[in-house]
């Protein structure tokens, strides 16, 4: 076992910020020391194995992105990054532990999708990962499968109010799986749009020619996310089972989530980078360039990019602020533009969904940091004290304590990182939705259980390095 001091850093947790060494042993955090401390009865710079200099950075958790789809199955074709590719562009971006879903789709067995993703993501992560279970077809066989994931260490399964025909569930069948989820603890994640509705708007603008990227974000109106939103709550107050709504974009869903909260309901939200910086007015803007129109293609994910007019991205920073959404994660679901987003060409309606954003969620949360929109406290908590602790996994991860597993990425407020596919990007796509932001911060070192993948702008991560992560019910529930 070797030993590692993290010297002169502050370290940032969800409630302060204190001058702190860190020491780790093997694989834990054994110790959060004064600095130069020499409690242990020397000086240990001079007796560990390995120094790493913090002075002047910040000494955090590493990022835990509760929301990821690895090689997800949609639209024909596959999302782009592997749990190879996928998990080491995580670690470049000091995320450490990622939550991937497990597919699992109408007439399929649960665990059989379970087992299929696990064969996919079996010694081949840079990081540490953990399961949710999408469950795309409700029945009486999966609804018996669902309390035994709990053995499995998965405690929260995902269902869909949209995508009829793929992964879409009823409100029969909603209800239903709710009531396990409240006799068992298990987390129901929910993607809240009203997809009935989205798919004849979607077809009445094909029908009128409109074909472009921007009229996916026109049929998936704000509306059917709000009204999705308030039905899911509604399930959830009848049922009493805890709700966890992912990927919030409009700011009417966070009202309805706000009220829900207010009446003591244990329903919470998520909102994604993109919700947060990009636009459907971009989208717009994109129909007149070099992809002939189709560029605005690259922002098409569900649910879709909003309008700044509108003021959702203001709202979803201060529903941040406010405790309304809880957490942020990435929804990482790259598709590359040849041959896949491409697939959409003349219909909308066939661009698979999603952004890839998995290696620069830190940044661009820490970005918020920097023009004032949260505090470095909450840049901790929203990317990985709440991603613990709402899924099971706080005390191990989420936190710089002894005991915990360690996990730390040693950020440098004085770095600057530029994004761009040439520049900071190693996902598997040909293109980034963030071509061009630039972080006025920069991820210095990245350490998973121990062992340092990322320093001195290079990679030393293994494949296979990264283990399943058995998680436990919610910490988080009221
Ligand atoms: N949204 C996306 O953008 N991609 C995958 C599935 C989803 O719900
Ligand atoms: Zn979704
Ligand atoms: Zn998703």
């Amino acid at each position: 076992m070797s030993t590692t001091l993290i010297k002169g850093g502050t370290v940032v947790s969800a409630t302060g910020r204190v001058a702190a060494d860190v020491l780790v042993d093997g694989a834990r955090i054994v110790a959060v020391l004064e600095p130069g401390s020499t409690a242990l009865g020397h000086d240990l710079a001079s007796t560990v194995d390995a120094v790493i200099d913090a002075t002047g950075k910040y000494v955090i958790p590493g990022g835990i992105d509760a929301h990821t789809h690895m090689q997800l199955p949609f639209g024909g074709t596959f999302a782009s990054d592997t749990f190879e590719t996928g998990t080491a562009a995580a670690a470049w971006g000091g995320t450490t532990s990622i939550i991937d879903f497990a597919v699992q789709r109408t007439g399929e067995k649960v665990q059989d999708g379970l087992a299929h993703w696990h064969e996919l993501a079996a010694g081949n992560c840079h990081v540490d990962y953990g399961f949710h279970q999408i469950i795309g077809g409700v029945d009486e066989d999966s609804l018996a499968a669902l309390p035994k994931l709990i053995d499995e260490g998965i405690t929260s399964f995902k269902m869909f109010m949209a995508y009829p025909g793929v992964f879409y569930s009823d409100d029969a069948q909603i209800l239903k799986a709710m009531q396990i989820s409240a006799d068992t603890g298990l987390m129901t994640m929910m993607h809240a749009e009203n997809g009935p509705v989205i798919d004849v708007l979607a077809e009445q603008l094909v029908k009128q020619g409109k074909i472009e990227p921007y009229y996916h974000g026109i049929a998936r109106a704000w509306q059917a996310e709000e009204e999705a939103t308030h039905r899911a709550i509604m399930l959830s107050h009848l049922t009493g089972a805890p709700l966890y709504v992912v990927h919030v974009s409009a700011k009417q869903a966070v009202a309805q989530l706000a009220t829900a909260r207010d009446n003591g309901q244990n329903v919470f939200g998520e909102t994604c980078p993109q919700y947060l910086y990009m636009s459907l007015e971009e989208q717009l803007g994109a129909m007149s360039d070099e992809w002939g129109g189709f560029e605005g293609a690259k922002y098409v994910c569900s649910t879709p990019l909003r309008s700044r007019e509108e003021g959702h991205q203001d709202h979803m920073w201060q529903a941040l602020r406010t405790n309304d959404l809880q957490m942020v994660s990435t929804d990482h679901c790259p598709f590359c533009m040849k041959d896949q987003k491409e697939l959409g060409k003349g219909d909308f309606r066939a661009i698979p969904n999603g952004i890839g954003s998995i290696e620069h969620r830190m940044d661009l949360m820490y970005q918020g940091v920097v023009t004032g929109q949260i505090t470095l406290e909450r840049w901790v908590e929203l990317t990985s004290t709440t991603p613990a602790r709402m899924f099971g996994l706080y005390g191990t991860k989420g936190v710089i304590q002894p005991g915990a597993d360690a996990d730390i990425v040693v950020y440098d407020p004085n770095g600057h990182t530029s994004i761009g596919v040439d520049k900071t990007h190693h996902m598997n796509m040909d293109h980034s939705a963030w071509e061009g932001y630039e972080i006025d911060g920069h991820v210095d070192v990245v350490i998973s259980r121990g062992t340092v993948l990322v320093s001195d702008g290079e990679f030393h991560g293994t494949k296979g390095h990264g283990s399943f992560l058995k998680r436990g019910l919610s910490q988080y529930l009221i």
